[in-house]
């Protein structure tokens, strides 16, 4: 058995546990991060596509927003589509000038792994076993094995604190008795199936489809690559879908002039996706917090998972800032608190905005017809426009403090 010491050991490196890394590292507080998977799989995950400001803000503080700000594309709106027409939400002149930022979460979690190398900081990718210990005392402790030239290898780090960054099946917080957690959970009854494709976006800004067909999603990453979603029932198999049938079933859900803009190609992905809505309670457990997905799961139609994995990150890197440099567990002791405040106010938007936008199978034709009623008060209210602007760039950190 190998032993190591650090001072936080985080578990998970997605970009929870990357960005959480690189801020502590900026802090001079050490940390070792150990990830299941290889690199190269990390990174072939293709998820969000949306940033909010205070997201853009930490990874510029984290020292890595240079190339998002090259090559990300700013948005100040985007247009809701139902009854065949569409509708701009100006974000930007809502929100007293607030914009969002569409960059790849492939690109920010290159950008992290790429400055964490830069910075040599201990990492160990393909740990398999990964198991937590002690978090109930002082002395908690982390154990992996690896493969090396002679057979498994059994290591155990021995730190301060574990950073629970291991994503919904994740084992930290699989590790928490059951009598000490609370878990809320929502599944929906449909998914999403998204196509990655090297073809110029159908349009500058996103659209989000509401259609008896069920709901869409026309997203991007660059001028020259586009993310379209569908909204398919949960028995659907992705190899069932060609990609004919996809852009077939797009354009019958899309408007007359966007179908006339939509320009077609192989895709370079394809996945089914099930939406969710997931929180536990707390998020911390002695020595060890839970951030990101680790702790909550919102479906994708408010663009909020990747942002509250941050916002997770930006208290408990305060937290540990606090304790090591100031002597104070003021932030560790009010971390779960100042989350799970923002988490439900994401959950609420995220489970609005998908129960707005899709096909229920047990709502009916009046369920259609309520939601088309909601969509044309929201899109002529300015109220109504505002409260969606709002909360889509993202309500601010210490937004009701
Ligand atoms: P991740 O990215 O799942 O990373 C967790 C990491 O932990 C590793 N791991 C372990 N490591 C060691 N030991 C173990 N026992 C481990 N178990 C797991 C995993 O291999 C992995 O590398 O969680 P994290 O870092 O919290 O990040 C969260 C985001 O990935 C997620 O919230 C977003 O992708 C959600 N999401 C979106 N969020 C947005 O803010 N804007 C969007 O536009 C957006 N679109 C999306 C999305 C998610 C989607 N899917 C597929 C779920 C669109 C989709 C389709
Ligand atoms: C994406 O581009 O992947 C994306 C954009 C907006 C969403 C969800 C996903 O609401």
């Amino acid at each position: 058995m190998q032993i190591q010491r650090t001072q936080v050991a985080i578990i998970g490196g997605g970009p929870a546990g990357l960005l959480l890394g690189q801020l502590l590292h900026k802090a001079g507080i050490e940390a070792i991060l150990i990830e299941r998977q290889s690199p190269d799989y990390v990174l072939s995950r293709i998820r969000a596509g949306v940033l909010e400001q205070v997201s853009m803000d930490l990874l510029d503080e984290a020292g890595v927003g240079a190339r998002m700000h090259r090559e990300g594309l700013v948005h100040g709106g985007f247009d809701m589509l139902f009854k065949g027409e569409r509708h701009r939400i100006d974000m930007q002149a809502l929100t007293g000038g607030q914009q969002v930022m569409v960059y790849g979460q492939t690109e920010v979690t290159r950008d992290l792994m790429d400055a964490r190398q830069a910075a040599g900081l201990p990492t160990i990718y393909d740990a398999a076993n990964v198991t937590v210990h002690d978090f109930d005392t002082d002395r908690p402790r982390v154990r992996y094995e690896t493969t090396g030239p002679n057979g498994t290898e059994q290591h155990e780090i021995a730190c301060d604190f574990i950073a629970g960054c291991d994503g919904f099946h994740g084992v930290c917080r699989a590790s928490v008795p059951r009598s000490a957690i609370r878990e809320y959970e929502k599944v929906y009854p449909f998914g999403w199936l998204g196509v990655l494709a090297d073809t110029p976006p159908v349009h500058h800004e996103l659209i989000y489809v509401n259609s008896p067909r069920g709901f869409a999603l026309c997203s991007q990453r660059s001028h020259t690559r586009s993310r379209y979603y569908l909204q398919v029932p949960l028995t659907d198999k992705v190899e069932n879908w060609s990609d004919e049938a996809f852009w077939d079933e797009l354009r019958l859900r899309l408007d007359p002039a966007a179908r006339a803009q939509l320009v077609t190609g192989p895709s370079i992905e394809k996945s089914i996706a099930p939406l969710r809505s997931f929180v536990t309670e707390p998020m911390r457990f002695g020595r060890m917090f839970l951030a990101g997905d680790a702790a909550h799961i919102v479906p994708p139609t408010g663009a909020k998972g990747l942002n509250l994995a941050a916002s997770d990150v930006k208290y408990l890197s305060g937290a540990f800032i606090e304790f090591y440099r100031d002597k104070t567990a003021a932030g560790i002791d009010a971390y779960s608190e100042r989350c799970l405040r923002r988490v439900w106010r994401a959950e609420r938007f995220s489970w609005w905005f998908t129960s707005l936008m899709h096909r229920f199978p047990d709502n009916g034709e009046i369920g259609q017809k309520l939601q088309e009623a909601e969509l044309d008060y929201i899109v002529h209210s300015e109220a109504g426009s505002r409260s969606v602007a709002e909360n889509y760039v993202g309500l601010p950190l210490n937004f009701g403090e």
